[in-house]
This record gives C-alpha cells, sequence and structure tokens, in this order.
C-alpha cells in the first residue's frame, strides 16, 4: 500500500515536472530579493567598508597581513595572504583567524587548482616601505599595492602607473564571520514549501572589483545572454537581476537572461582597445550573485577612478576568499594565465570531435542498427550513437533493459567494426532498490550525501526514490571509478563512453530542483558551500573511471552537463535543453564562445534544439553552424518527432550532409586546435576580438567567431533570409571557404546567402589542412591523405600548422606525434618541424602524404612546382576547390606533390 502511494505521488510529481517542461516558470526559481544574502550585500553603499590592513608582513614567501574593523579594533581579525605566480598570476586568499577557533573551517574549493601550480609560486622577499600601503612584485612590469586604510588591492603597470585590477576599491567588502548560535537568532531560511536550517547562520562574503581600461567584460558562465555581460545595476538598467552562478536543471531556459543555467565557472575577463584584457577569478562553489555596475552606479561616491573602467559586484554565501587576477595583456594571455591554474582542456579523442547522433531515445537494438544503416546508405558519416535513460531496465544505470537491448556488446562492436563508437547515459541519482546493487553497496558503505539529519539524503529522479554518491570524497571516487570496469559495468566494451546528465544535481522534488543547501557531504562540507562543484566531481569520477577502464592508455570521453571551473580536464560540456526556434540558434553562439573564454573549450548546444520540433530550414541551419561547435551533436526530447538527417526529403538530406562533410573535411584542423587547446588554455572557437584585439567592431560581436585563427563563421539566425550583414576585420583579405571568392578586410559586406551553406571565409595569410575524403567515420579516415589550403595575402605569403597523433592514447605525451609549420612565401612552400627534434617520426610513424595543395589568390601563370628534397616536378592546374561537390569552383591547384606530412620538404612554385 505505501508503495502504490509513494508510486503515484511520484507519478504526479513526474507530470509536474514535466508539465513545467512547457515553460520556464520564473517563480520556482529565488530571485536576488528572495536569496537573504544577496539582498543583504546588495542593499549596502559603497565606502561602508572599513576594514585596515595591519600587521603587514611576508611569511614563508607570502605577503599575510590582518585584517580589522577600524571602528571595532576588538573585532576579530580575517587573515589576508597574498602569493605571487610565474607570468603575472596574483592568489588572494582571505580567511577567518584559525588561531580563534571559529566554530567551523570555512570551505575552501580543493582539486581544482592544478597539482603544478603551487610549484610556479615566486618566493617574495621585498616588501616596500610606506606606512600608507604594501606594494611587491608581480612581473617585471606589474605590482601588486595593498593600500592599508581602507583597505584596497590593486595591480599597477609600473612604467605607466595605470591599473590593471583592484578589489575593494569602493570599500564593499563584507565578510560575515561564523559565530555560535545565540537563543535570538533565527537562521531558518524558507523557499516555497522548503526550509533551509541554516545551522551555521550567516556566512557570505561580498566585494567589488575593478576591470581599467576596459570596453566590456565576458564570462561567468552559464547563461544564455549575449558575450558581452550587460550592467545589471546603475542608470538605465533595464532588469535588476544580478547574474546568478547557482547550478540548476533550468528547464525550457529562456534565450536571453542573466539567469544562471546547469554550470558555473566564477571568472570573468575584461577586454578594451587601449591596454587589452585582464581577468579575475574566484574559487568558490557555493551560490553566487555578481552585479556588473553601469557607469554612474556610484554617483554619490567621494571616490575618484579613472573612467574607461569597469566595476562589478560579487557576493557568494559561504566560503572563502580565494581569487586569482591574471594581468593579460592579451587575451590569450589570459587564457594561458587560467589554465595555469585550473589546467587546460584535456586531448580529447579524435573520435569525439567528430559528429554525434545522439536523441532521446533510440529505442532497441533494431532502432540503433537502422540509424546506423541509413548514414552508410546516405553515405554520411557520424561517429557517435547515444543511448539514453530508456536503455536501462528501470533507470538504473549500468544496466540494460535486456527486453529492448539483449545484446549490447553485439550492436557496440557492429559500430566499432566501421570504427564508430556508443556514449550511454549515468547519472548521479541512483535508485533506491535493496535488489540494485549499487545502492546496496552505497548504502552500506555509507557512500551517499546526507541530509541535514545525518541520513542518506533522499530525493526524486528518473528512478523515483534515488540517492546521490558523494563524490567529493576521494574514497567514494574511487569506488565511482571502479565501477567502469567491463566486470563492473557488464555489457560495455571499449568503445563505449559516458555522458553524465542531471549532475546540477537535479532533485525534482528539491528546493528550486536541487539538494537542499544543508545537505551534508564529506568532513561535514555543507552543500550550500559546494554546490556548484557537486557535478564537476561526478564528471572527474566518471572521467577516471574511464581512465582506468583503459589502463590508463585510452584518452576518456564524457559528456557533462553541469560544470564548474576545471570541468575542462575532465571532459565536454554541453549547453542542455534548448529548444528548436531561431533564437536559441542564436544564443549558442555567445554561450559557446563564453565558456571557450572560461577554459571549457570543448562544448556544443544540441543541435536541431531539444525541445519542440524544427523547421527543416531551421534544422539545415542549424547543422551548417553546429559543424562549427567543438563539440557537434544533434539531440532531441522524446516527444518531438524523429530528425534524423534523411527524414526531411532528399534536398534537405544532401544540405545536411554537406555541412556534415564540411566539418569532416576540417577535422585536422579542429584536431590541431585542439591540441593548441590543451597546450595553451585558448579556445577552439575564439570572439572575433581575441584575434583582432584592438578592433571595438569585433568587442560586441555575437554572431560571427572564429574557429581558430583561421576561419570566420557567420551564422544565419534568420528564416528565409536572402541577405547577410558579415564584417570581416583586419587588413587582410578573407577567402569564401566554398567557392574562394575573395572580400576585403575591414570592411561589413552585405553578402547574399543561399540554403547552401552559412558564411565562413578563410583569412588571407593562413593554410589549413583538410582531408576530402569520406568515409563511415574519422577513425576510417586516419589513413587519408591531406589537402593543404593556401590563402594567400598580399604578400603572397601564408602560414599554419598541422598536429596529428594517433587520435586516442596518451603517447603523444611522450612525444609521438606530428607537428608541422607550413610556410608559404617568395613562391615556397616549406614544411617546418616543430616537433622536439629528435625522436617525434620515430615514435609517431606516419607514411600519410599530401594529394593536393590548393592556392588561392596566386597570380596566374604558374606551371609546375619543384619538390624538395626528391626534385620532382609536379603540374599546376586548374582543379575544384571541393572535390566531391559538383559544381564546386575551379582553382589553382598542385596535384599530387605526394609529400610526407611528417619530412622536411619544399616546394617551389615556378
Ligand atoms: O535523459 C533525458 C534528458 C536528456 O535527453 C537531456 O539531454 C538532458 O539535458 N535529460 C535532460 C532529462 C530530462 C529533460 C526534460
Amino acid at each position: 500500500m505505501r508503495k502504490e502511494t509513494l508510486r503515484l505521488i511520484f507519478l504526479l510529481l513526474i507530470s509536474t515536472h514535466l508539465h513545467s517542461v512547457l515553460s520556464w516558470k520564473k517563480e520556482e526559481f529565488r530571485n536576488c530579493d528572495q536569496t537573504p544574502f544577496c539582498k543583504r550585500a546588495r542593499s549596502r553603499a559603497p565606502g561602508s567598508s572599513t576594514l585596515t590592513a595591519t600587521d603587514v608582513s611576508i611569511s614563508d614567501g607570502d605577503l599575510t597581513a590582518k585584517l580589522t574593523h577600524k571602528d571595532d579594533p576588538h573585532s576579530k581579525p580575517l587573515i589576508l595572504t597574498l602569493s605571487v605566480h610565474q607570468d603575472g598570476i596574483l592568489r588572494l586568499i582571505i580567511d577567518e583567524d584559525h588561531s580563534l577557533s571559529p566554530p567551523k573551517k570555512r570551505f575552501q574549493v580543493p582539486d581544482v587548482v592544478v597539482s603544478q601550480f603551487p610549484a610556479t609560486k615566486l618566493h617574495l622577499s621585498r616588501l616596500t616601505p610606506d606606512p600608507l600601503s604594501s606594494s611587491v612584485y608581480l612581473s617585471d612590469s606589474h605590482s601588486a599595492v595593498l593600500r592599508h586604510d581602507p583597505f584596497e588591492l590593486f595591480i599597477r603597470h609600473d612604467p605607466s602607473g595605470h591599473r590593471v585590477l583592484s578589489l575593494n576599491s569602493h570599500a564593499l567588502f563584507d565578510f560575515e564571520l561564523l559565530r555560535e548560535k545565540s537563543e535570538d537568532d533565527d537562521w531558518e531560511e524558507r523557499f516555497r514549501s522548503h526550509t533551509d536550517r541554516r545551522p551555521y547562520g550567516p556566512q557570505s562574503i561580498s566585494f567589488d572589483v575593478s576591470f581599467y581600461s576596459a570596453d566590456f567584460v565576458y564570462g561567468i558562465p552559464e547563461r544564455a545572454s549575449s558575450l558581452a555581460l550587460k550592467p545589471t545595476r546603475g542608470p538605465n538598467v533595464d532588469h535588476s537581476e544580478p547574474y546568478r552562478l547557482f547550478n540548476l536543471d533550468v528547464f525550457e531556459y529562456l534565450h536571453d537572461s542573466p539567469f544562471g543555467l546547469y554550470g558555473s565557472i566564477p571568472f570573468m575577463l575584461s577586454h578594451g582597445s587601449t591596454r587589452g584584457s585582464s581577468g579575475f577569478f574566484w574559487l568558490n562553489a557555493a551560490e553566487m550573485q555578481i552585479d556588473v555596475l553601469a557607469p554612474g552606479w556610484d554617483a554619490d561616491s567621494s571616490i575618484a577612478l579613472p573612467s574607461h573602467r569597469i566595476d562589478t559586484f560579487w557576493m557568494a554565501e559561504a566560503g572563502v576568499v580565494d581569487a586569482f587576477f591574471f594581468i593579460g595583456p592579451s587575451p590569450k594571455d589570459v587564457l594561458r594565465q587560467y589554465t595555469a591554474v585550473t589546467g587546460t582542456p584535456s586531448m580529447p579523442q579524435l573520435f569525439s570531435i567528430a559528429y554525434h547522433q545522439c536523441r532521446w531515445n533510440y529505442r532497441d537494438e533494431e532502432d540503433v542498427d537502422h540509424v546506423d544503416s541509413m548514414f552508410d546508405e546516405l553515405d554520411i558519416p557520424y561517429d557517435v550513437l547515444w543511448l539514453d535513460i530508456e536503455h536501462t531496465d528501470g533507470k538504473k544505470y549500468f544496466t540494460w533493459d535486456r527486453t529492448l537491448f539483449p545484446h549490447p556488446e553485439d550492436m557496440q562492436s557492429k559500430l566499432a567494426d566501421k570504427g564508430r563508437h556508443m556514449v550511454t547515459i549515468v547519472d548521479p541519482h541512483i535508485k533506491r532498490d535493496d535488489n540494485f546493487h549499487l545502492h546496496k553497496e552505497a548504502s552500506q558503505k555509507g557512500y551517499y550525501v546526507k541530509d541535514s539529519s545525518g541520513n542518506d539524503f533522499d530525493g526524486w529522479c528518473w528512478p523515483g526514490s534515488s540517492s546521490y554518491p558523494d563524490t567529493l570524497n576521494p574514497e567514494i571516487r574511487s569506488w565511482w571509478v571502479d565501477k567502469f570496469s567491463y566486470s563492473n559495468y557488464v555489457g560495455s566494451t571499449p568503445s563505449l563512453y559516458i555522458w553524465n546528465d542531471m549532475n546540477e544535481p537535479s532533485v525534482f522534488n528539491g528546493p528550486e530542483v536541487t539538494m537542499p543547501r544543508d545537505a551534508l557531504h564529506y568532513g561535514g562540507v555543507e552543500h550550500r558551500e559546494l554546490h556548484n562543484a557537486y557535478g564537476y566531481y561526478f564528471h572527474m569520477a566518471t572521467a577516471n573511471g574511464l581512465l582506468k577502464r583503459g589502463e590508463g592508455k585510452d584518452r576518456p570521453f564524457v559528456l557533462s552537463r553541469a560544470l564548474f571551473a576545471g570541468s575542462q580536464r575532465y571532459g565536454a560540456i554541453w549547453t542542455g535543453d534548448n529548444t528548436a526556434d531561431w533564437d536559441h540558434l542564436r544564443v549558442s553562439i555567445p554561450m559557446v564562445l563564453t565558456l571557450g573564454l572560461t577554459g571549457m573549450s570543448f562544448s556544443g548546444a544540441d543541435v536541431g534544439g531539444f525541445f519542440g520540433n524544427p523547421e527543416p530550414e531551421l534544422l539545415v541551419r542549424w547543422y551548417q553552424l553546429g559543424a562549427y561547435y567543438p563539440f557537434f551533436r544533434a539531440h532531441a526530447h522524446h516527444d518531438t518527432k524523429r530528425r534524423e538527417p534523411w527524414l526531411f526529403g532528399e534536398r534537405n538530406t544532401e544540405l545536411i550532409k554537406e555541412a556534415i562533410h564540411v566539418r569532416y573535411a576540417l577535422l585536422p584542423y579542429f584536431y590541431t586546435l585542439f591540441r593548441e587547446a590543451n597546450s595553451t588554455g585558448v579556445p577552439v572557437v575564439r570572439p572575433l576580438w581575441m584575434e583582432f584585439p584592438s578592433d571595438e567592431a569585433t568587442f560586441s560581436n555575437d554572431e560571427a567567431f572564429m574557429v581558430g585563427s583561421s576561419l570566420l563563421v557567420q551564422g544565419i539566425y534568420t528564416e528565409r533570409a536572402k541577405h547577410a550583414s558579415v564584417y570581416l576585420p583586419g587588413e587582410q583579405s578573407w577567402y569564401d571557404l566554398r567557392t574562394g571568392a575573395v572580400y576585403k578586410g575591414g570592411v561589413t559586406h552585405k553578402l547574399e546567402v543561399t540554403e547552401e551553406s552559412i558564411p565562413v571565409f578563410q583569412r588571407a595569410g593562413t593554410i589549413i589542412a583538410r582531408k576530402d575524403r569520406f568515409r563511415r567515420s574519422s577513425t576510417q579516415m586516419a589513413n587519408d591523405p591531406y589537402t593543404l589550403v593556401i590563402a594567400l595575402n598580399s604578400s603572397q605569403s601564408a602560414e599554419g600548422e598541422l598536429y596529428i597523433d594517433d587520435g586516442s592514447s596518451f603517447n603523444f605525451l611522450q612525444g609521438a606525434y606530428i607537428h608541422r609549420r607550413f610556410i608559404f612565401s617568395n613562391g615556397k612552400l616549406t614544411s617546418i618541424n616543430l616537433a622536439p627534434a629528435s625522436g617525434s617520426n620515430e615514435r609517431y610513424p606516419s607514411d600519410a602524404f599530401i594529394e593536393r595543395i590548393i592556392l588561392l589568390g596566386h597570380a596566374p601563370g604558374s606551371k609546375n612546382a619543384l619538390i624538395e628534397p626528391s626534385n620532382q616536378k609536379v603540374d599546376i592546374e586548374h582543379g575544384p576547390l571541393w572535390v566531391l561537390r559538383a559544381r564546386a569552383p575551379a582553382v589553382m591547384t598542385i596535384r599530387k606533390p605526394s609529400v610526407r606530412v611528417a619530412e622536411d620538404w619544399t616546394i617551389t612554385v615556378t
């Protein structure tokens, strides 16, 4: 009887859940006014902080100081520590004074700062003696200055005396100290039907951060809004909510809202035309709210600060100040500095950057087989087929519904025979079913997150009553890791990879559809302190599971919905449940760009839109744009009509196929960019201003983006578009990727567009490597020859890089790769080795060769090309720019130079 009632309640809950899918329900989520710490912080006036820095000294190579309230010298001080790291990185920690035994240790997020980072610390030994301030050198050209009274921290560019970044310039700093509860204290907080016991009371932190010489600020994903962050407070601001960072499962999110979605990265960058970029990162996993303040917000303030400054206000519910300042000065420098702290994106397997076919759900093995064979029949390449929650036995992850999927191993091996892979979903909610071994083990071992009374937290999710593994605990992570072994995950094979969904975590009956803030984790950490990093730890444990399964030889692939700073080390993320409409297509670009700017280079949006049925035209445009997302996957809600590429008539199938083909042709270029991201942190897709940092016309461009430094992509975001305005930055020209037609740089062009493609251009002065033969999957293209596309600039020169490795193992870390730079100048193309001088050819031997070289923008008349050292002559002819495309324009082509990619050679055009 009890079971029946529970079942009914559950069905009711699910139906309300699904009902709420119909639209975003504002009232289900807290706004700043309903969030006491946010409301309190926002009501504070500039100048209200009375903290002064005293007892400044250098100890252990760090600068330390006490922060005390001037008007209350007996109040408990805070301890400030400043450390300086290589490459102009400043770290600031402010916490309670542990020697005064605060009621509890505040949570400082572990496992995000990479282990190598502390080793980059520079030992401070010199402090300038000045009663008003203390300063230390940050780099050859920058100092960090701590003003004592009132306390303020700023970074100064010494030669010019200009400021770069500062904290507490408006004296808004506030740090609520933990205290023992007295009888009069009522710390409980209520939201809708939920009560948060808040046993430790108020503990929030807030402060202002200013970015100087800045025209715009960017970053702090994840939300569906513009790339440049609009002000949220001050004169002429039309909406008044701060940007929220609180990982939530938000149904049908709006396409233009400051509301935080599934992931949080508390990292903001500024950019300006005069002095470039700088960055600020606050490592804190509690709910955060951030205001971008409009000029004039502090009209009453007497503090005179330079213009071209952007003030921001940061508020967090708990934790400590563990903040990092990055001095840039170029946007790429900021990314390098940020990823020196949180890690660069991991190097993905080649297959995972190709095309993925997903839907909730591919019903059964027959369905899988049918979809797979249709791709073959139509000659459309794809690499991965995905199975959503319905493939399991009653939403118990790591199991199969054996009626629908009786032979999972055979199913996977059939795909693997064609070089294809499968991904299955593994969510964090574990079904509380005593017959489920995972649940039995987890509950016996005490591995679940606890509720505020210390019992296993029990919440509703897909399987009904569910509990959640506490992956903050390293022991629980290693337990989780072992679940991915072939013997534990019965039915899994080496070509199976994983998808983590709902890891915000999503709890259908929880406050704001998530876990209560007073739930408890390992070490007595409250969920409120850890919330934004829960999904990060789960993603980490899953990725490490795949790593261990492959005995450390295979690069894992795990897609996660929730994310935090550092998630880039564990896999890809996607932008969740978008909608099949033009606005969502448009907003996918600032969303993906923002993720890239905050280290998370490997991301994409559901192609086609998750909710709703796209019109064929929208679907085609989505494929054309999605082919340039770093993560390229089509996906759809189970209530939508089937939408595999062949279901919209022959013409649309052709168009979709062509979009996918372009991605496959460009895989060598994409893979080279993924390696660049892996070694430098610079994202695969970039805002235009990252490549053209002084061109103001690019600063708020949300519609176009760069793929690497060579391609510019302009999306088409409206129905039946006949024209598009495309701004092509820089002084050099641009070549249309499809036609080779040349366009002037520094101009906005009004271009005709057809259904055949969106506008994409190759920048003059660049060389791109392609693979133009199409097979079933990227894996099957491994030994195919390359085409080089040389786009010459006005001095008839160009450069580009190509990175190749085995596409799946970690041998590249031992130098098993090919990395070449191609330089074309004075009529001669030279291939130069960029890999460590000795041994790379032996470590990664390859016969791969170049079958065609296309010269765009070359002066006509050349007939031959001389290849050295082989001393062979080959013809220069007119050949198609795209071999497989009928009616492709003819361009100057060096056919069959047949030089090996791994070797040094030159080709001289005569
Ligand atoms: O697992 C089902 C879906 C999934 O297809 C989607 O991609 C996720 O974002 N999942 C959310 C849960 C339910 C969504 C209504």
